[in-house]
């Protein structure tokens, strides 16, 4: 079924008047045409590779659900939703793609914990891999072309490779990423699987020359490879392992001043690439592989408020591995995940003026 789309002032008319959305309207209550979109959100309805639990392809609709319980002027960002929002519809290629595949990732899995995987149970995982990171990569160049900013909502962390790779082509000279999450997700083809959900960082620094830097917040659970990997980046690389971020406000150092250091830490051109698993599990129960400890939502946002403070231009981000809660009773993962993504979009808008 397609939806009938908003023009910009019909959207605007029914967010800003605030009464409660439609049930199955679109991302905060409207369903704005892409073409009269100034941020285009691309869903990436994708767990194939998660190696705990799945359910984080169910993560985008989840999200659009808990949206219309938002209160739209964000504390800040402001009236975020001005800058003109179009979440896309999820792809039904990539859904049942995702479905199909996952039961033979799974087989994969399971091959492997007791000896070799199957060739092309392996194959086909990674031919899959490969269509959803051209679908996301076609999308987002069809984005940018528009003039629109391009952002990802996954899915797991495999997600955003393709948006991550168009960005790298729009922009020749460069651009950070501030990474939040609990994972380095530095290894090189995590169970066989060449673009693994723990792989994308791995995948973006070997593919994308333009990622001058990579910036990573929050971690607390790896393996010596990525350590490894991440020392032979050098100048490439930089971590804020979350024992260290403890240890410093422990010590007496401001939340102020260590987000000043890790923003310090980025060129003029930033892209941010947000894991839920990066928070505390008390934000995100539900998340594909939860680790204890890691940053509170008001650090989080804090660290986004500096980002956007410092002036430094946002060029695209991501949102992955917010999963629902799998027996359907509480929407608190989705909740806390549309709270992060709409800080997200503005935290965009605000960095190219559109509110
Ligand atoms: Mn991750």
């Amino acid at each position: 079924m397609t939806k009938s789309l908003d023009s910009y002032s019909i959207a605007m008319e029914k967010l800003e008047r605030g009464t409660p959305p439609v049930e199955g309207s679109g991302f905060l209550g409207a369903d704005l045409d892409p073409k009269e979109a100034k941020v285009i959100l691309i869903p990436s309805p994708w767990d194939v590779t998660t190696s705990y639990r799945p359910g984080t392809s169910r993560g985008p609709e989840a999200i659009i659900a808990a949206s219309h319980q938002l209160d739209l002027d964000d504390g800040s960002f402001g009236k975020v939703y001005r800058a003109g929002i179009s979440f896309l519809p999820n792809p039904d290629f990539i859904e049942r793609m995702n479905a199909f595949l996952r039961i033979r990732a799974e087989k994969v899995m399971a091959d492997l914990s007791e000896g070799e995987a199957d060739p092309g149970d392996l194959a086909a995982v990674n031919e899959g891999s490969a269509a959803l990171n051209k679908y996301v990569r076609d999308a987002a160049v069809e984005a940018l072309e528009s003039g629109a900013i391009a952002a990802v909502v996954g899915g797991d962390h495999a997600s955003p490779l393709g948006l991550i790779q168009a960005l790298g082509d729009k922009h020749p000279d460069g651009f950070g990423v501030l990474h939040f999450d609990a994972h380095h997700d530095l290894r090189n083809a995590y169970e066989g699987f060449q673009f693994s959900h723990a792989s994308i960082f791995h995948n973006v620094m070997e593919s994308v020359p333009a990622v001058s830097r990579l910036v990573q917040v929050g971690i607390r659970d790896f393996c010596e490879e990525e350590r490894d990997y991440m020392t032979a980046l050098g100048w490439r690389g930089s971590v804020f392992y979350q024992r260290d971020l403890f240890k410093r406000k422990a010590r007496g150092e401001t939340w102020d001043t260590v987000c000043k250091d890790i923003v310090s830490q980025l060129p003029p051109k930033v892209y941010v690439s947000f894991d839920i698993d990066g928070l505390d599990p008390v934000c995100c129960p539900s998340t594909g592989t939860p680790v204890p400890g890691g940053l509170s939502f008001d650090e989080a946002v804090y660290l986004l408020e500096c980002l956007a403070e410092s002036g430094r231009k946002i060029v695209g981000f991501d949102l992955c591995e917010v999963s629902p809660d799998p027996n359907g009773e509480s929407e608190w993962d989705a909740n806390v995940g549309c709270r992060v993504l709409y800080k997200l979009c503005g935290l965009v808008a605000k960095s190219s003026n559109l509110i």
